[in-house]
């Protein structure tokens, strides 16, 4: 079925979606994707000391105003009773479960805190869809990962490629993704697995690697900080946009039977050469040198004073710190969406180095300002991991 075609929907009688994890990366682009498709649009936030809604508070909706499209509700997948409250209330037509400790790194340090809310979060949607009889009113996205496959079997990796969990998120992500085929079989249920490969934007969490080095370089060129510190620059991914990525989550809601897909855009490259190209957006040309923990990056050549005052041909502005590798890697990830391109007639419209530019423009927009704040006395904040 092609993008245009998804099941109808009245003006009158709008369909609508509950989003956990709707405050991160994919949920704030599904959000707004459904939004434009005229969705009624619910989403579950979890309660913080501060505001944790940047990501989203551009299409927030006044709810003092007249029927607003877009609701948030307070919750979290750790809390069943709200869970089923929430849907008792909500009782959508599609629920997409993004929320996660989504950090692979961090599962490692709070790998029970991951188990429960990756992997028994899942079971407690399904229950609630069961539990308040909308087994066949409401459909179920649930946001598996390629993750799953860790110590790959099969180069590249496909819907039928076997699973080997390489860290406490895979696994607990691996129950989430059997949990889902399992209630799709036993109760019939229209839930999906997305496997979906890394997808990045402006949005990144700043933490995830691609992020990390296009904010930290940014930082950099503008004089904020000094030098990144990474982890392992010879892992291989295969980056694809967040934009494309959560199209095809609504893609997989559309069709006439449930069905699990491989989203990825079959191309791989290293953090190294991620580092190249981001700092190749910036006029900086790098050498890298040395191995392992001695790898470092200097400058060779700056195209661009403005975007790079900072800097000087022979600065070293990159440096491997151990801290960042994982008790266990997942060193090379490549996936085939053939069947998402034959089936649903996906493809990713949005290049890695289009988004690489994307990504460089938005935090040197905002190294700039930090920039200017500086040099006009004030201290801005420049966190880091
Ligand atoms: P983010 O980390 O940006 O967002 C995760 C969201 O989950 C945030 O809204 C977060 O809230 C919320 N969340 C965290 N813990 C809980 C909890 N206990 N209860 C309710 N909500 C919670 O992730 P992405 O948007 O990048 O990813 C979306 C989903 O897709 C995740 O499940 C992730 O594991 C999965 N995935 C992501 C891929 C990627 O490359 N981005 C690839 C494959 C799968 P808060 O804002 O308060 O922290
Ligand atoms: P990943 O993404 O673990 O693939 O999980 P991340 O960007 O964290 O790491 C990708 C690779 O880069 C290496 N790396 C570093 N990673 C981080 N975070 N910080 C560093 O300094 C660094 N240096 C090198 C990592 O070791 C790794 O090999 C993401 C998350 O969005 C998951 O939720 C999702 O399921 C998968 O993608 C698909």
């Amino acid at each position: 079925m092609s993008e245009t075609t998804g099941r109808t929907m009245s003006q009158s009688n709008p369909k609508v979606a509950l989003i956990t994890g709707v405050t991160g990366q994919d949920g704030s682009y599904l959000a707004e994707f459904l939004l434009e498709k005229g969705y009624v649009v619910h989403g579950i936030k979890r309660r913080a000391s501060s505001f944790n809604t940047d990501r989203i508070d551009h299409i927030f909706q006044d709810p003092h105003v007249e029927s607003p499209r877009f609701h948030l509700h307070y919750g979290d997948l750790s809390d069943t009773s709200n869970l089923i409250r929430i849907v008792q209330e909500v009782r959508p037509d599609e629920i997409y479960n993004l929320g996660a400790q989504s950090h692979v790194a961090v599962s490692f340090e709070s790998p029970e805190y991951t188990a429960d809310v990756d992997g028994i979060g899942t079971l407690r949607l399904l229950e609630a869809i069961r539990i308040l009889g909308l087994e066949k009113k409401t459909r179920f996205y649930q946001a598996s990962t390629s993750e799953l496959y860790g110590l790959v079997q099969e180069v590249p990796q496909r819907e039928t490629t076997p699973f080997y969990p390489r860290s406490p998120y895979a696994v607990a992500k691996m129950y989430a993704y059997w949990i889902t085929v399992n209630y799709r079989e036993a109760y019939g249920i229209y839930a999906c697995n997305g496997i979906l490969f890394n997808h990045e934007s402006p949005r990144r969490g700043e933490t995830f690697v691609t992020r990390k080095i296009t904010r930290g370089l940014c930082n950099i060129a503008q004089g904020l900080e000094d030098c990144l510190y990474v982890g392992n620059m010879d892992a291989l991914r295969d980056w694809g946009h967040a934009r494309d990525y959560v199209r095809m989550q609504w893609m997989m809601l559309q069709q006439d039977h449930p069905e699990d897909f491989v989203i990825a855009t079959g191309v791989q490259h290293s953090v190294r050469e991620f580092v190249r190209m981001s700092a190749a957006e910036l006029g900086l040309g790098l050498r890298f040198e040395g191995q392992g923990v001695n790898e470092i990056a200097v400058v060779e050549t700056i195209a661009d004073a403005e975007k790079a005052p900072a800097l000087h041909v022979g600065d070293v502005i990159l440096r491997v710190d151990p801290r960042y590798f994982r008790p266990t890697e997942v060193e090379t990830l490549l996936g085939d969406p053939s069947k998402a391109k034959q089936k649903l007639g996906w493809v990713p419209e949005i290049s890695l180095a289009q988004m690489t530019a994307e990504m460089v423009a938005a935090d040197l927009d905002q190294a700039r300002q930090h920039a200017l704040l500086k040099r006009h006395g004030y201290q801005p904040t420049v966190s880091h991991e």
